[in-house]
């Protein structure tokens, strides 16, 4: 490492919820175990590069805000080398294990396939050493398919087949510097896989080529030694009107009907859930339920508005639930926990990205750490498995096991009458819930 770009920071280390120092984890403690894991190993925290060290807070309506001083030069590719120095000396003094990337953010497109994969391994070969001196790893890498107008109309679904075999161009090299740098997941997210108008769009040819190309992919990854999974992230919308990947249900239905379940799983995003019309935990529950979840992206919406605003999460509510599932469903391995989040456009200070991650990290330890106690100390899960006992034996068991006829629960009905009126227990639930947020 070279300049420190953060030369005011130490490592944040734990100090506690009684600390007054902005500067340190009030409740993340890396080796605390909990549940019978560290919280290091719990979540896998990972820092997304592109809104850390590539976004200099435009919107659409302003241009960015953040001054980057590792943006030194006039050459895209030097710059890249010297961003990539600040990411790790971010990294490391935060005490993060992994990073997730796209191919763009790490190295600048060239003027050919060619010069943008040598660009791309030129960054590559230099993470390997950054990697190897810090012990920070890679959570995920990805292709950016989203932000160069040959994408407008989609990358792999895009009508015109020229543009699909860039996209394979893109992935390729993605899975390459994926896999050279042990990265441990594959993130498939389809920002313009989907349409703006259905009268110009042949939806069911779009989805073929979809399943086509993510099977072309797969293969690829699995040649080349890739024994991570591949992910698909849901968003319902934005940039496109709607996207394939709407939801966790919907993505989960596209994986079966195109043979790719055992080597795709989920990547969540809060806030992408929330746009979708559910709660976070809706979607992360809809996945671990069905075994198909992968990783998180970390982050929130807004109760105001509808936009994707990839706040940092610090909605505690949302954290124990979450927690609580992952703790019910044996956590989030080998996924994690990826900050897809930005600072305001007005939080303009480069300390504010600390403030930003130490509270993303904090609330989901705060959120572990309550979610476990409400599981081992109060009747929590008594009270919601209670309601499912009829289901544990008698006929009961035969219907769950596919075993009654619909001519059989008519005549169970009329042999046993009006079912007793059982409370499902909401509100007590929900004090309960309170109750443990001390
Ligand atoms: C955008 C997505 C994107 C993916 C990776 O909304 O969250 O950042 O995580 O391409
Ligand atoms: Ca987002
Ligand atoms: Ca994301």
């Amino acid at each position: 490492m070279s300049t420190p770009y953060f030369p005011n920071i130490d490592k944040i280390e734990y100090e506690g919820p009684d600390s007054d120092n902005p500067f340190s984890f009030k409740y993340y403690q890396e080796d605390k175990v909990i549940a019978g894991k560290t919280m290091k190993d719990h979540f896998r925290f990972a820092i997304a590069y592109w809104h850390s060290f590539c976004n200099e807070n435009s919107d659409p309506f302003g241009v960015g805000t953040r001054v980057f001083p590792w943006d030194k030069t006039d050459d895209p590719l030097e710059n890249a080398k010297f961003r990539l120095d600040a990411a790790f000396e971010f990294f490391t003094k935060l005490g993060t294990p992994y990073w997730c990337f796209h191919d763009r953010d790490l190295a600048p497109e060239g003027d050919s396939i060619e010069g943008s994969e040598k660009n791309l391994q030129t960054l590559v070969d230099l993470a390997k050493d950054y990697q190897k001196d810090t012990g920070v790893k890679l959570l995920w890498g990805t292709a950016n398919l989203f932000t160069h107008k040959r994408y407008m109309s989609g990358a792999s679904t895009n009508p015109d087949f020229a543009v699909v075999t860039h996209a394979g161009a893109q992935v390729k090299a993605a899975l390459d510097a994926t896999v050279e740098l042990g990265g441990e997941n594959y993130v498939f997210w389809g920002g313009r896989e989907g349409y703006m108008h259905l009268f110009n769009t042949m939806m069911r040819r779009e989805l073929d080529h979809l399943g086509t190309f993510l099977r072309s992919a797969r293969d690829y990854g699995r040649k080349i030694g890739f024994e991570g999974n591949f992910l698909i992230e849901p968003k319902p919308m934005e940039p496109t009107k709607h996207q394939y990947d709407y939801d966790a249900a919907t993505v989960i239905g596209f994986l079966r009907e195109q043979d790719l379940m055992d080597d795709f799983k989920l990547n969540i995003e809060a806030n992408h859930v929330t746009l979708a019309g559910h709660s976070f935990a809706h979607d992360i529950a809809v996945a671990a339920e069905s075994g198909m979840l992968g990783s998180i992206d970390a982050n929130e919406g807004d109760n105001q508005n509808g936009w994707d605003t990839d706040y940092f999460p610090t909605n505690l509510y949302d954290a124990i639930e979450t927690m609580i599932i992952l703790l019910d469903n044996g956590g989030i391995a080998p996924g994690g926990f990826n900050f897809d989040a930005k600072i305001r456009r007005d939080s303009t200070d480069l300390e504010d990205l600390f403030h930003a991650h130490i509270g993303g990290m904090d609330t989901f330890a705060r959120g572990l750490i309550i979610a476990d106690n409400i599981l081992e100390n109060s009747n929590f899960r008594e009270l919601r498995e209670g309601r499912y006992t009829s289901f544990d034996s008698g006929n009961g068991k035969k219907f769950e096991n596919g075993e009654l006829t619909i001519e059989e629960l008519r005549d169970l009905a009329a042999k046993n009458g009006e079912p007793e009126v059982r409370s499902g227990k909401q509100e007590l639930l929900e004090n309960l819930f309170n109750r443990y947020i001390r």
